[in-house]
């Protein structure tokens, strides 16, 4: 497994399966039937998979397809956990039992924020437990990848390995844990240079996880910059370059794109 692979990047897919593949098959990384094309390259799908959109669950059966059968020819293909990930198994585990959130509940809380009972039906131990097991963060070509522009990864751990290894253990746990994870679901914008200390916040945060930008979905590009949501299609730089949005605000009518992280200079 080459880590100097070059690195695609994919943003929130929301359940959008058939915009997925129609990106992936552009991009020369998956044919229609999950198979992996992209040779040597290494592609990355930055978390919420599921919820908003018409088809999470057959989201997560292609990229679980696809990241198996890349391993089987020597490349890769990383995950991230998303919010909306986590979501959806707190319905599942969680589903009547009371929680901080809006809703009062896990259930309502998930479906208050898109979650759909067509995925929770379709919901399998399979999916649970590849969703159990996405890392929070990685560090890639001197990119610092993570769902969210928000700083509460922190509070799980001072290093990616640590961040990685306290969320797997609140995904393992119980009620509390996933609703204190879940609480963090809204916080986004650390990194912008429209809020005060924003680009300090981004060279502090590479500072201490590791790479040199930090790349993230979450937060859709048009709550960014007020671009209309059919006309974004290509990743949102800022933060004087430290920081890269990747989120094409695919559930709200965006086309989407793939993200080619070229190597920094
Ligand atoms: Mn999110």
């Amino acid at each position: 497994m080459d880590n100097d692979a070059p690195l695609f990047i994919i943003g929130d897919i929301h359940g959008h399966l058939e915009k997925m593949i129609r990106l992936l098959r552009f991009a020369n990384l998956a044919n229609s039937k999950a198979e992996w094309v992209g040779g040597a390259a290494q592609l990355w799908f930055m978390g919420d998979f599921t919820d908003r959109g018409p088809d999470g669950i057959g989201t997560l059966d292609f990229v679980m397809r696809l990241q198996a059968d890349a391993a089987r020819k020597g490349a890769r293909v990383g995950a991230l956990l998303g919010n909306h990930d986590v979501g959806l198994l707190s319905a599942h585990l969680w589903r009547d039992q009371r929680s901080g959130g809006p809703g009062g509940t896990f259930y309502k809380d998930w479906a208050k924020n898109g979650g759909l009972d067509s995925d929770l039906a379709r919901l399998e131990t399979r999916h649970i437990e590849w969703i159990q097991q996405l890392p929070a963060m990685a560090c890639v070509n001197e990119r610092l990848l993570v769902h969210a522009d928000a700083l509460f990864y922190l509070n799980y751990g001072e290093t990616i390995q640590a961040v990685n290894e306290t969320l797997a253990r609140v995904l393992q746990g119980g009620a509390a844990e996933y609703d204190r994870l879940l609480a963090y679901g809204g916080d986004r914008f650390a990194f912008t240079e429209k809020n005060a200390g924003g680009v300090t916040r981004a060279r502090q945060f590479l500072k201490q996880f590791g790479g040199r930008q930090i790349i993230h979905g979450h937060t859709p590009i048009p709550v960014m910059n007020g671009e209309p949501y059919g006309r974004v299609t290509r990743a949102y730089v800022y933060a004087n370059g430290l920081a890269v949005n990747v989120d094409g605000g695919i559930y709200k009518g965006g086309v989407g794109f793939v993200y080619e992280a070229a190597p920094l200079t």
